[in-house]
């Protein structure tokens, strides 16, 4: 394995390490709202090392914290859905990896669109596996477009800032530095 290679992967296990580390003070509200902070440095990692690095990632988060016990999956199909399939989508950010410049547009919509397909996984998953949940007179989708559409909403603001700050200090930790 080339050193570039070596040096991504163990750069994967450090980020997820600190993923699995946030998920202990990101915000879980009832298992209802979700505010997400180890979106983070996934999101960090799929910027700075591309697509395939980012799903990755996700992936060996999401298996890590059902192995860990960090997630109270309701059934096989829900916790193969929300916590590998949403996690790994999470790594399409990675697509704002390109050659050309690095700005902190480029992480914005990396941010923005990381989150959204993750969460729109979450939403489906509340339709099919959490509307017995619904409030009281709201069907399960509206239930779920509210809850999910709020958790995303509050999960890429508090990413944003916190990658915002973290560009600020060092631009240069989300693009690889060529020697
Ligand atoms: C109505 N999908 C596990 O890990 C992040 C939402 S965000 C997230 C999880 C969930 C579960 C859902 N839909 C509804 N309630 C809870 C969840």
């Amino acid at each position: 394995m080339s050193n570039s290679k070596i040096q991504a992967l163990a750069e994967t296990a450090v980020f997820v390490a600190i993923a699995l580390i946030l998920s202990i003070v990101s915000i879980n509200y009832a298992q209802t709202f979700y505010v997400e902070l180890t979106v983070v440095p996934l999101l960090l990692l799929a910027i700075r090392r591309g697509l395939i690095w980012g799903l990755a990632a996700g992936l060996l988060y999401g298996l890590l914290a059902i192995v860990l016990g960090e997630v109270t999956p309701l059934s096989a199909a829900q916790a193969f859905l929300e916590y590998v399939v949403a996690p790994i989508s999470l790594g399409v950010s990675g697509i704002f990896n390109t050659k050309s410049v690095l700005t902190f547009s480029k992480v914005l919509y990396a941010t923005l669109l990381g989150v959204s397909v993750k969460y729109f996984f979450h939403f489906i998953a509340g339709i099919v596996f959490w509307s017995q949940y619904a409030w009281k007179g709201w069907s399960a989708w509206i239930y779920s477009l509210v809850t999910n559409g709020l958790s995303g909403i509050l999960t890429a603001a508090a990413a944003l800032i916190i990658l915002g700050m973290i560009y600020k200090a060092s631009p240069g930790l989300f693009r690889v530095k060529k020697w």
